[in-house]
């Protein structure tokens, strides 16, 4: 694009005259209209005029959308207007003309700010052309308009933000606002971010997943923990963790002869491999199996006492991850296991969303036995609330910590250059806050469905 942003200046006639005076209809419109075009919605405000008419405005994290409507004709004025290029106007109008069940629209697209017209940037546009030309070896004049002005860097760069909200809070990752990786999957939107505090960071349906730097707190944690507390660990399988962080610290265990890893989403592994290669570095390991496909299904289809560890590195119970928060999944994770063999999940916030885990410990302890089921937890900074846990079921008879092999455990630790988890962490981070501790002993008096809407991303 030669331009900083597109408007789109619109006109719906013979819309349904009622609608265009319900001012919550109108913003809900406007704002859905925002979101099916893949923008990042930041607020809205809309305002109702006596008798007839709404006016309002839905700023985006990549500019905004307004509306003016006259009931009493069935019009409505709008502006789109994005900036750069992941949104396309277009889908907010074609879902908007829909929304106000318009009989017809016109519209005219403005370039805003066209770079060659702003004062120094045509000469910016040059150096930059030529600059670039020279480092992939291409004469200058090799260039595509197209490639010059999106890969001109500005030289003031603009405050963009990620943000993982569910209803009440927010927690906010400032990027480059280069966007590495966008792809819808049939199962979620997978994105990579360059972000200042965190370095590259993947999310699946808008939330968090992992982040360069301090990813590796979660893997340590979900791999090692129940790897040291299981006698002689042979076979594993993973399910989920299509980044590939859990598998690497999995493979760090050379004892083990197989390793299973079982992701439904092969646009993850796709992400991570292109730009988390630190992450997923061990996806070639001779001892990996890695297979494409529904984790749920493989437990469903799996035989009896398969393994010695399953762990389930899930998303949040929202999308393709709600599935694996259900008591029939653990079941057949219970019975894949062999005697003595330990299940290893994340198991969600406790402050951020309480119900879910209750509702998650009340199953396991159904499945696993009260005695059998254990959380642990780990402080992760770029999920929500920072307090992050896991839980630890063993089928059958055993403990988490009771003997571990202290020496063992840190001689590992020292080995492989491990930077959260050591024999002290494995044990400490089973002391449990008083009110974590209620929450996995008391169990749910909350039903599912309650607690995944206490997650859905916004
Ligand atoms: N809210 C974050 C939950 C993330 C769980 N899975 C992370 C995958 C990392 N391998």
């Amino acid at each position: 694009m030669h331009a900083l942003g597109r408007h789109i200046l619109v006109e719906y006639f013979d819309c349904r005259n009622e609608l265009l005076n319900d001012v919550p209809y109108i913003e809900q419109s406007m704002v859905a209209a925002a979101r099916k075009a893949d923008a990042t919605v930041i607020n809205s405000t809309f305002h109702h005029f006596s008798p007839f008419g709404v006016s309002g405005v839905v700023v985006i994290q990549e500019s905004h959308l307004a509306i003016h409507t006259w009931p009493e004709y069935g019009y409505a004025a709008v502006d789109l207007f994005t900036c750069g290029d992941t949104v396309d106007p277009w889908i907010a109008y074609n879902e908007l003309k829909r929304l106000l069940e318009a009989g017809s629209g016109s519209s005219i697209e403005m370039l805003r700010g066209q770079l060659g017209l702003i004062p120094g940037t045509r000469q910016e546009l040059e150096a930059h052309r030529e600059d670039h030309a020279v480092q992939l070896g291409k004469p200058a004049n090799g260039y595509s308009p197209g490639e010059q002005a999106t890969s001109l860097a500005p030289k003031y760069s603009r405050n963009v933000w990620f943000t993982e909200r569910s209803e009440n809070t927010a927690h906010s990752f400032r990027h480059t606002g280069k966007q590495l990786y966008r792809e819808q999957s049939p199962f979620q939107l997978v994105e990579v971010y360059d972000t200042y505090a965190w370095g590259k960071t993947l999310t699946l349906d808008r939330m968090v997943m992992t982040t360069e730097k301090d990813e590796f707190i979660y893997h340590e944690m979900i791999a090692h923990v129940g790897l040291f507390s299981h006698p002689n660990p042979k076979r594993v399988l993973v399910i989920g963790g299509g980044d590939g962080g859990a598998v690497r610290e999995i493979l760090r265990h050379e004892g083990l002869e197989k390793v299973v890893m079982v992701e439904i989403d092969e646009k993850v592994i796709e992400a991570s491999k292109l730009h988390l290669p630190d992450i997923s570095s061990a996806f070639n390991h001779p001892k990996l199996e890695l297979i494409v496909g529904d984790g749920i299904a493989y437990a469903e289809e799996c035989t009896d006492d398969a393994f010695d560890l399953v762990l389930v590195d899930s998303t949040d119970p929202v999308g393709p991850g709600e599935g694996l928060f259900t008591e029939s999944f653990y079941r057949h994770v219970h019975r894949i296991l062999r005697p003595g063999g330990i299940q290893i999940t994340q198991s969600e916030s406790p402050h951020y969303a309480p119900a879910l885990f209750r509702d998650i410990y009340a199953c396991y302890r159904q499945v696993f036995g009260n005695e059998h089921v254990h959380c642990y937890l780990a402080h992760i900074p770029t999920y929500p609330s920072g307090m992050w846990s896991f839980s630890w079921a063993m089928k059958g008879e055993g403990h988490p910590f009771n003997g571990l092999d202290r020496d063992r455990v840190d001689a590992f630790c020292r080995q492989h250059g491990l930077k959260y988890y050591n024999a002290d962490i494995h044990q400490g981070a089973f002391c449990l806050p008083t009110f974590t501790r209620e929450m996995v002993e008391n169990g749910a008096e909350v039903v599912a469905t309650a607690a995944a809407s206490e997650l859905t991303a916004s």
